[in-house]
This record gives C-alpha cells, structure tokens and sequence, in this order.
C-alpha cells in the first residue's frame, strides 16, 4: 500500500480558511487571563514581503502561538507603516498615484502574510495613510501644540536636491541621502519641531529600567544618542563694549581647567561675529572664512579626521578669575547648535584645542599636573587628558581636578559669572517633511494672524487625493487650491494651509497603543484597553531602528502619558526588545542588483510555508545573521517529511491522546520507559527553550531528536495497550511542540490523530520530573572478592562507566589504598570486583 504523501500546499491552504472562518486569533481585553502583547515592527508596504520579514514575523508567530498555549491572553496584530517617500517615487516612476500604489501593495503584502499562516488578530489591522488613523496624529500635534512641545524655527536644515525634502540628522548616511544617495546640502527654513529634549533626562534614566530586557548594545546606542554631558556654563566678559550682551557664554565639561583657557573659539555661525569684527581691518577676509565653512557638511565637520581650520576675529574676551585678554577665534569644528555655540581653548588639557594652538602658534599652559610629575608645555607631545592635581590655578592650586570642577563651578556660581550645568546632544526632531504623500500639518497662516492652529472639530485634515505628483518630485499640495486655500479659523478671513507634512516616524512612534484599540472612532486609545494590553510585553524587529524608531515610540509614550492618554504609570512601550538578525546570502545583503534574492513566495510554492518557516527558526539563533541555503531549506522539508511519514505509518496503532498523557503505568518495556522518558526531557527542553530563552532553533533540535527516538523505539515497541499509549502521548508530544513553528501540518495531523478542537487553543504540556528520572539498578562493588559496597548507575550503563563509578566510590578508596589496582572485573548491571595488591 503506498502512503499518503504531505501536501502542504492543499493542508495550509484547507486551515488558513479554517483560521479566518472562525477568527481564530482574535482577542479581546475584557477577559480574566494574564495578557501578553508580542508585536513586529510593522512593515512598510514596499511591493513584496521578503525573507527578513518571514524571519520576524515567523520569530513573532512562535512567541505569540506560545504564549497562547501558555495560557496568556495574547496580542498579536499586524498593520501598515504605509506613508512615506517611496510611494511618491513609485509613483512617479510608474505613472500612478501613491494611495493606489500603497493600497495595491497592502493587498499583495497581505495575501503573502496570511499565506503564511501568521496568527494576527486581523481586525484590528491598521494602515497609518487612512485618515482614521492620522486624524489621532493631528490631535496629538495640536495638543502638543498647547503644551508647548511643538514649535517652529528657522534652521538650516539637511536638504536632499534630489527629493527636494529635508532629511533627520539620521537620514543622512555619510553625508548623503539615505534614499537616493545624493549628496546632501544645507538649507535655511523654517520647520515644526518636536521638543524632545524636554524629556532628555526622563529618556536617559529610565534606560535603566530597560536593562535585561533590551539588548544592552540598543540601551548604549541610545544613551550614547542621548549624550548627556555635565559640565559648566561659563561666562566670558568682552574687552570691547557690544550693545547689550554681557559676554560670551561657553560650556565646557571641564571648568577644572579653565586656568588653561589661551583663546576662545566660536562657531562661524555664532551671533556675534558681526560685532566681533565691526572695525578690525580684515573683517572681510573672516566673513569669507565663515561663508565657506557655513556651506561644508554638517558631519564631516563633527568628524574626527576634520582638519581644524580657524581665524582670528581681532576681538578678545576676559577671563572670569584672572581678567587676562583672551584672543576670540572662529573655528571649523565648532558646531553652532551644541552647548552655546562657544568654546573656550585649553590646549594643554584638550588634543583639538592642542593641535589648533599649535597651528596657529598660540600660548599653552599647564594647569593638571599627573600626581608627582611636572608638565611643560614644551616638551608635551599631545593634550595631558587624564587625572591630577591643579596648578596655576590660584586659589584652587594643590587640589585634585576632580574636586576642582565642582569647586571652580561654584565659585563662578558666587560671582555670577557662571554655574554647573548640563548638556545634551539629543536634539529636537524636526517632523516638517516637504512632500506630499504624509499627515498634513494642521496649521495655517493668515496674514494677520500668523501661523494658527486648525480646530480640533475641523480634524482631520484630510490629504487630498485628487492630485497629481509632479515629476521633479516636490510636492503638489502648495499648488493644490482645494486644499491649500482655507479660512483662518481666528479671523474669518482667507488664509493658506500648511503644506508640508508630517515625517513618517510620527506615525510609527504610536501605533503599538493603536492597536489596543484600533477601530475605536471616538478616542485614539481605550483607557481600559490601553491599561490592559500595554506596554508590549515583546517587541521584535531589526537593529536598524535601535536609536530613531524606538526612541520616538519612547518620547510619544511618554507624552501621551502627561497628556492623559495613558494611564501615569506608562512610561515605556516596550518590556523586552529582540533585534533579529538578518537574512543574508553567499554572506552578503540580498538586494535586486545583486540579483541574489530569495523570493519567499516561490519558496512557499515549492516547500509550503511550513517549511520556510521551520528555515528561518532552525537556521540560527534569533539575534544571529544567517545564510539562506538551499541545503537547509532542504533540510528544513526533510525533516517535516520525517514527521509525516512517522505518523502514517504508524497511525494504524495510534490512540487519540494528547502530549504527555501516558502514564508510568504504561511504561512497562524498557523502551516504552526509555521514550517516555525522552518525551518529558524534550518538553522541558523545548519549552524553555522556546517560550523563556527565545531559543528556537535548540528547541526544533530537541524535538528532532524525540522525533530520532521514536523512529529507533518504534520497531521495538509492541502493540501492547501500554506500549501504544506511550508512543502514541509523544506522537501527540511532537505535534504540540511544533505547533507554534510548523502550525499547519501539526493541526492537519492533530485532527487525524482524532482531536476536532484546534491545536492552537490546546494548553503547552506540562513535563513530569518522575518521568525523566532515569531507571537505575544497584551494583555490587568488590575488593579482591570482598563485598565494599554498592552504588546506583543509570540501567544499560556501558563497562567503562561501571570501572568508573566503582573506583569513584569512596569505600573502594579506602580498601584499596596504597594498593596497585591489578585487573578489574565487571558482570554489566550487576557487579564490579577490583582485583589490587
Ligand atoms: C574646555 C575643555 C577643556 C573641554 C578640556 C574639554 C577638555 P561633550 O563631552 O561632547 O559634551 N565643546 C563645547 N561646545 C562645543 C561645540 N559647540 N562644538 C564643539 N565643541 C564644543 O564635549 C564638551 C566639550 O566639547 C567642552 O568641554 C568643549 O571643550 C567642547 F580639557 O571645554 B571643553
Ligand atoms: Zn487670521
């Protein structure tokens, strides 16, 4: 008789339509169990999903079909980071319009997802270009608003020539676009901000709170974004009187050293330039110096490698302790929106400042001597950086320069002339995108109103979508009278709508709150849903969005927490955070030009999805990079397979029990002991392995091995009731334990072994320690024939591990020491007798 072969395209196909018919995997707040949220970043709708993406959400699938098993209420829901730049390309591009672009792709991308039997909650599926969505983002920028978190300034900006947009500092790879990789330049304009540095101290101390349960590489990189500096602000007096202004302000990390300032070094954008070189004779041959330095890239001039350029301004300041004339200069590596745009210059003590005075042959002095050891400045090869005690310094001389930052700080504090102070380098995110497939801004301008907010009865403002893209890519709202021309909801009179939109990352900084409620039409989160269901308990994606994405979901929970959106005791989004490795191939990134891409679509044609889904777990350990091999996906199927023909085979002589139903009392043949035995081991092992550690290629290990077991003890197994209980609970074993990975064809062979109620709504197997206790028998150990003693090892042990144990034993030590063991003798599972003179 020849078997039934697996088919997985007809057994998937058969309990997706089972899945979606009985809405399998929605939930529902209201409900008495514990709750777990596990959520994947949430794709945006490119065109196709790709191999990354079945790797994170296929991790995802495990969490949440696991935890479900486990008894949590879970929430595992899907959804569209779907506004953004390249709908506006492709839509150039390809002659049609971004939402038709965007909503086609949703459809294919979708389609893909469900073909992978991933258990989303699909009703509460969201897509950030609907208005039913960004109408809550226009809410929160007007609430903001109010509050005073959202404002407008004029700065230069990175501008991108090419998609005429201005990009975050984080959008600028090496100086280009991270788009289209054109060289990016600087431009003036006036732009809406998010004021994240108000929560600058709350972003870096609850970092701590994450520890554990974020990667600690993410918690660094966001601390080190952060960057928080303590130091000193001090102030500076001019030697030439300037119409109201005091000094010139600078903060240093290192008020210890400011005996040692030689000069002054200014940003060429600082305010005061004009006034600095009002009069001196080489006024314009500065003005070209800061003209060519305004226009160099913003990045090289942070770099390290900057060749440190300056010039003089023919103005001096005044030290704060010593009243001394200190030469103010401009230089090239002075950013103008750090600190306050001003530096003072301790060549002695700082390498940037060290290798300026030496250019530009100006003084050095020593004020930090390493203890027991003396400095000049003319024999020092670089900066003296590190730790000691304080010369030079009048008042403060002898002491450590530890103690001497605070000491400095607070004597300047007393004069007013300066006090301790903190600095960060994170800055505000400016969210004004010049294009046209985002939120709207919900502002507008009146000539005599100024810039006033739209009403929040007047939300949302819907994008229209009437509208043409223009080929050069900019955007075609400001020539878009519908929408561009409205009423000033002050006046009454006509006005212009703003045109820019708002940066995608808005979107994507609070739709995991969304989701707890996401058809809500009233309110952008149920207060009883969001207390229930948030923070997400797992977040899972890539460590691409370690620093932007996650620190704007952190802001945004944060503020929505003191607006009263959540409830005050959310202050994260997200408990514990898995960043995935990649997929990669022949070792490299999978990408169109390489024409080295995976397509899991055909992949899922060929093996079914249960296959390149087992790939993608067993390959590597999660956070790992793995190689796509078609010996492994090979691999993959063949075990499948195995499982498969396992249970037809056998299915003659199997009972409908469930995993880990056999008892000891059926355990009567050895080898029904033995499997039962490996049957409980192998639930211990894949369960913590899977549901704890986020191990899951161990666990598939676990099982394969069950699976192993099982093939070997199946020939020896009679058709004794007992026996067919034990094979057949680690049967039903094997299919609970895959089922989280191998969904299924674990359902298709659940339902064969006689169950009717899914496999998913079946709880996660308890292992039993009895179980796993290995049968032992009791040897007899003897000494020249003499009876010493006796000891328990496990039964079937090989002789060398009977020798071992017998000479371990500590009566055979004392019985023989001294003595020369001879020979010795064993009778496996009875006796050893150790033969010594
Ligand atoms: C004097 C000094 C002496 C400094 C010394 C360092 C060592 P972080 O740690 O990044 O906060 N600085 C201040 N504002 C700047 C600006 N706008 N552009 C470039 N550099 C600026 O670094 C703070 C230090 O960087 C400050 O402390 C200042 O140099 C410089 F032995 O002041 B320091
Ligand atoms: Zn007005």
């Amino acid at each position: 008789m020849t078997q039934e072969r697996y088919n997985p395209q007809a057994i998937e196909e058969k309990w997706q339509a089972r899945w979606q018919a009985e809405n399998a995997f929605a939930c529902s707040h209201e409900s008495n169990k514990p709750k777990y949220y596990v959520l994947e970043m949430f794709p945006y709708p490119s065109g196709n999903i790709h191999m990354g993406h079945v790797r994170n959400y296929s991790i995802g699938d495990v969490v949440a079909r696991n935890k479900r098993m486990q008894g949590y209420n879970v929430l595992h829901p899907m959804g569209w980071d779907a506004f953004g730049l390249p709908a506006e390309n492709a839509a150039i591009k390809n002659n049609t319009h971004p939402a038709e672009w965007t909503y086609a792709n949703i459809r294919t991308m979708r389609a893909q997802l469900k073909r992978l039997g991933y258990s989303y909650d699909w009703s509460r599926e969201i897509a950030t270009c609907r208005p039913e969505y960004y109408q809550w983002e226009q809410m929160f920028f007007l609430r903001l608003l109010k509050k005073g978190l959202v404002y407008r300034k004029k700065a230069p900006q990175n501008w991108c020539p090419s998609c005429h947009t201005v990009l975050a500092n984080e959008q600028v790879i090496d100086g280009l676009c991270w788009r289209c990789d054109s060289r990016v330049v600087q431009k003036d304009l006036t732009q809406w901000f998010l004021k994240i540095t108000a929560y600058g101290d709350e972003l870096l101390r609850d970092l701590g709170t994450l520890e554990g349960g974020w990667p600690e590489r993410v918690i660094a990189m966001q601390r080190n974004w952060i960057g928080k500096s303590t130091g000193a602000a001090i102030t500076f007096g001019l030697e030439k009187n300037v119409e109201g202004v005091k000094g010139i302000d600078v903060f240093t990390t290192r008020p210890d050293t400011v005996f040692g300032v030689t000069f002054m070094t200014l940003a060429p954008e600082h305010s005061l330039v004009e006034h600095l070189i009002e009069g001196y004779e080489k006024a314009d041959e500065v003005r070209a110096f800061v003209e060519r330095i305004r226009n160099m890239d913003r990045l090289d001039r942070q770099s390290d490698l900057l060749e440190k350029e300056g010039i003089f301004t023919g103005a001096y300041a005044l030290h704060p302790f010593t009243g001394q004339r200190v030469p103010l200069w401009l230089g090239n590596f002075v950013l103008a929106d750090y600190g306050t745009g001003a530096v003072m210059g301790v060549p002695a003590h700082d390498q940037r400042d060290f290798e300026f005075a030496h250019k530009y042959s100006l003084p050095v002095q020593v004020v930090i001597c390493p203890e027991g050891q003396e400095l000049t400045p003319e024999t020092m090869p670089e900066a003296y950086t590190g730790e000691g005690v304080m010369v030079n310094s009048g008042q403060f001389d002898g002491m450590l320069n530890e103690d001497g930052k605070k000491a400095v700080a607070q004597s300047l504090e007393k004069n007013g002339k300066g006090k301790a102070t903190t600095q960060f380098r994170l800055r505000d995110w400016n969210i004004s995108r010049q294009r046209y497939w985002g939120a709207p801004i919900p502002v507008i301008y009146c000539d005599k109103c100024g810039a006033v907010p739209e009403k929040e009865e007047n939300l949302p403002v819907l994008l229209p979508l009437d509208v043409k893209t223009r080929s050069d890519g900019r955007s075609p709202l400001a020539d878009t009278p519908s929408f561009a021309q409205c009423i000033c909801p002050q006046c009454g009179g006509p006005a212009r709508r703003e045109t820019d939109t708002m940066d995608t990352f808005v979107e994507s900084s609070w739709y995991f709150a969304r989701f707890a409620s996401a058809r809500d039409t009233e309110t952008p989160f149920d207060m009883d849903a969001v207390k229930y269901w948030l923070p997400v308990d797992q977040y899972i994606g890539g460590v691409e969005h370690a620093i932007l994405h996650l620190l704007y979901s952190r802001f945004f929970t944060k503020v929505l927490r003191d607006m009263g959106f959540f409830p005050p005791e959310l202050s994260e989004p997200f408990n514990n955070l898995l960043t995935q490795g990649m997929v990669l191939k022949d070792g490299g990134k999978m990408s169109k030009s390489k024409g080295n891409v995976v397509d899991p679509t055909e992949m899922i044609k060929k093996y079914g999805a249960d296959t390149v889904r087992l790939f993608c777990l067993f390959a590597a350990p999660a956070e790992r990079d793995f190689d796509w091999s078609d010996s492994g996906i090979e691999g993959a199927s063949r075990f499948i397979n195995r499982v498969w023909r396992l249970f037809v085979e056998e299915q003659a002589r199997l009972l409908p029990l469930k995993a880990c139903a056999s008892t000891a009392q059926d355990a009567q043949s050895p080898e029904a002991r033995d499997l039962r035995r490996r049957e409980h081991l192998t639930v211990k092992k894949a369960g913590e392995d899977m549901g704890d550690r986020f191990q899951f290629n161990t666990a598939i290990a676990a099982v394969m091995e069950l699976v192993n077991t099982m093939y070997i003890s199946r020939e020896k197994m009679g058709s004794t009731e007992g026996d067919r209980r034990v094979f057949s609970s680690a049967m039903a074993t094997v299919l609970t334990l895959l089922s989280p990975i191998i969904p299924h064809v674990c359902e298709e062979l659940w339902n064969r072994l006689g169950h009717d109620a899914s496999l998913s709504d079946e709880p996660w197997p308890q292992w039993d320690k009895e179980a796993t206790a290995q049968d032992t028998v009791t040897v007899a150990l003897q000494v020249n024939g003499k009876l010493r003693g006796t000891v328990d090892i496990p039964a079937g042990a090989d002789k060398a591990a009977m020798e071992e144990a017998a000479l371990a034993d500590s009566s055979v030590q004392r019985h023989t020491a001294g003595l020369t063991v001879r020979k010795v003798v064993v009778v496996p599972g009875k006796l050893v007798n150790i033969v010594a003179n």
